[in-house]
């Protein structure tokens, strides 16, 4: 396929029946909206229709207390709404100062809950509209922003955590950051509505070569990973760079393309899909060219009339690799060359200490579901807090919803450790069963509008049920890779996981088996809409024909797919 007859086609296609988004971007001013009128308006806790679309650009949903509807509803009261507000952190490093800004942010105009995200940052919910500008500019204060983490643009880019752990980990931070700004947006609105800074006159100015005015068809992600963790989940990304390195060099990067989570149930069209692997691509220039030139292509060809299959993973499977390959190439102006070889061996955080090639010190701590607070287990949000403190350490968020105290200088780690003991954080990590520090789940309820089914909240409570059963087994030091979800869109990558569970209905979980250890294969269907006890049921039986049954060294995953859920 390929030809400019083709190209042509589509595009009318595209432009004859817009989804309602297109026509709000396309009308926005360069995203500025009506949110000066909408943010005046006292009557109501919500903003205007259209700027609820554009807000993501901005970084924020609007979002509102789910378990309180019917309280509000009988009272005659409109919803508790409130807004939800992501910061873009590339490869989601923080200094100490910033930390300690994010804190007392949270602390005064949001729950108090830090929450760290499956792509590396960090989350404030329940922040009211009176509270936003204040706590968008107390962030830029800090160095921090929102722009552009949510809505249809180059979202967070994911890096293999942590920059420092080796040279070649700083190298690939460096083209994370460069990829990150060669993708913002070039609009002034983010610095007009929130920050009051002086309006551009110059439209020019803002030109957007990139996003133009209709920015994506969809959210668009970006990861960069070096085997042999793929602790990033790379292949999860629109776009996906795996870092190819022979004797400690990094020789370049494969490209993949099309990863995506999302399905609906009972709908084939909507499905998960990991990103396959176009071809070669050496030196910054060409990579960052190549990205770019993606990006553009997905731009010009995603579906813009209907939104479920606008996401660069159904663009491929529509025009076909072969002609992405081509189309790159006569975009880019040079041919990529042959894929070369990779090998993950698995997508786990290092938890407890670890030293690097500089002498420097690393403390992986478990953030169950990356909540940062402080409870009747531990007092996490305290202790790193005082870690903070000191002055003396980084923070480094992981694509699995834990964090990196990092960069610590060996006079210090005495004193990091003090603190990390006092308040039980060593005692709390090493503590967790292997699989609960493995484990993952979304948001859900109570404040995403789309949570068929609780995550978070849930989550720990079935670990607990189910760690019995590995016991039970001898199977509590198997590396098993568990995801829950509140919904088949994929936020915590259950598609991804050995075991995934994926929310149907309040208390009802889809069962999902036979994914891999490391990320490259996704799971299948094992049984739809389970409660808790028959998915202890499923377990308990998996687990002992997964003792009895399994070859030498087999993973639960692999098991799974061989016997279980294979065709
Ligand atoms: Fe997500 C929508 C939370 C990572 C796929 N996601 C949402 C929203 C914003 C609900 C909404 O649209 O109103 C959720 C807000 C919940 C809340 O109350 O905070 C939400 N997604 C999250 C986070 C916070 C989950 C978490 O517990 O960490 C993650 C934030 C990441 C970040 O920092 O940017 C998060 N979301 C993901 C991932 C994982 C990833 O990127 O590696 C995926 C699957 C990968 C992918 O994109 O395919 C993911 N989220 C979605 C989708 C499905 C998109 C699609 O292709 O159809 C939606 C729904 C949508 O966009 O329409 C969604
Ligand atoms: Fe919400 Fe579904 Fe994402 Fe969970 S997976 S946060 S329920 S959109």
């Amino acid at each position: 396929m390929g030809g400019g007859k083709f190209r042509l086609t589509i595009m009318a296609e595209n432009n004859e029946n817009l989804s309602s988004t297109e026509r709000i971007k396309m009308a926005s001013d360069s995203l500025r909206g009506t949110f000066v009128e909408s943010l005046a308006n006292e009557i109501t806790g919500s903003i205007n229709e259209d700027d609820i679309a554009l807000v993501r650009f901005h970084g924020m949903y609007i979002q509102d207390d789910r378990d309180r509807r019917d309280e509000r509803a009988e009272k005659k009261l409109e919803r508790l709404y409130s807004f939800m507000i992501r910061l873009r952190l590339t490869g989601g490093v923080i200094s100490p100062e910033q930390y300690i800004a994010l804190h007392n942010i949270a602390g005064e105009n949001s729950t108090g809950v830090l929450k760290i995200t499956t792509r590396q940052t960090i989350q404030l919910h329940g922040v009211l509209k009176s509270k936003v500008k204040p706590t968008l500019k107390a962030f830029n204060q800090a160095g921090l922003t929102t722009i552009a983490t949510c809505g249809d643009i180059n979202r967070n880019v994911l890096c293999s955590s942590h920059p420092k752990q080796s040279p070649l980990h700083a190298e690939i931070f460096a083209y994370a950051k460069d990829i990150a700004t060669m993708m913002l947006p070039k609009t002034n609105a983010y610095y007009e509505i929130w920050l009051d800074g002086e309006k551009i006159a110059d439209k020019e100015l803002e030109a957007d070569p990139l996003y133009q005015n209709r920015y994506m068809p969809r959210k668009f992600k970006v990861g960069i990973v070096i085997p042999p963790n793929n602790d990033i989940d790379v292949l999860a990304n629109d776009l996906a760079l795996i870092a190819i390195v022979d004797n400690g060099e990094l020789k370049g990067f494969n490209i993949a393309i099309g990863g995506g989570m999302s399905a609906t149930h009972g709908n084939p069209d909507h499905y998960p899909r990991l990103a396959s692997v176009l071809g070669f691509v050496e030196g910054k220039e060409k990579t960052l060219k190549a990205v770019y030139e993606v990006a553009t292509i997905q731009r010009d060809y995603g579906n813009r009339s209907d939104r479920k299959v606008a996401r660069l993973k159904y663009t491929v499977d529509r025009l076909g690799l072969e002609w992405w390959k081509q189309e790159l190439e006569r975009r880019c102006g040079f041919e990529l060359q042959e894929a070369q070889p990779f090998h993950f061996e698995s997508r786990r955080d290092y938890y407890g200490w670890e030293q690097n090639h500089e002498g420097l010190w690393y403390y992986t701590v478990f953030v169950e579901n990356g909540r940062i607070l402080d409870d009747e287990n531990v007092a996490l949000k305290t202790a790193l807090l005082q870690v903070a403190q000191t002055g003396k350490a980084n923070f480094i968020f992981t694509c699995n919803q834990n964090v990196i105290l990092g960069d610590i200088q060996p006079e210090d780690k005495a004193a990091i450790e003090d603190i990390l003991n006092k308040y039980r954080i060593i005692e709390h990590t090493n503590n967790a069963s292997v699989i609960r520090k493995n484990a993952m789940a979304c948001v859900a309820l109570n404040t995403c509008p789309l949570a068929l089914a609780e995550g978070q909240r849930y989550m720990p409570t079935l670990l607990s049920k189910i760690e019995p059963l590995l016991i039970k087994h001898d199977l509590i030091m198997e590396e098993i890779v568990m995801r829950m979800t509140g919904c088949p869109n994929g936020c915590a990558r259950p598609f991804a996981a050995e075991i995934g569970f994926v929310g149907t209905a309040l208390g009802k979980y889809n069962l999902q088996l036979g994914g891999d250890r490391v990320g490259q294969r996704l799971n299948k269907l094992y049984k739809e809409s389970l409660e808790e006890e028959a998915i202890l049921t499923e377990l308990d039986n998996l687990f002992e024909r997964f003792v009895a049954e399994r070859i030498d060294g087999e993973t639960f995953g692999d098991f799974t797919f061989r016997k279980v859920v294979a065709p």
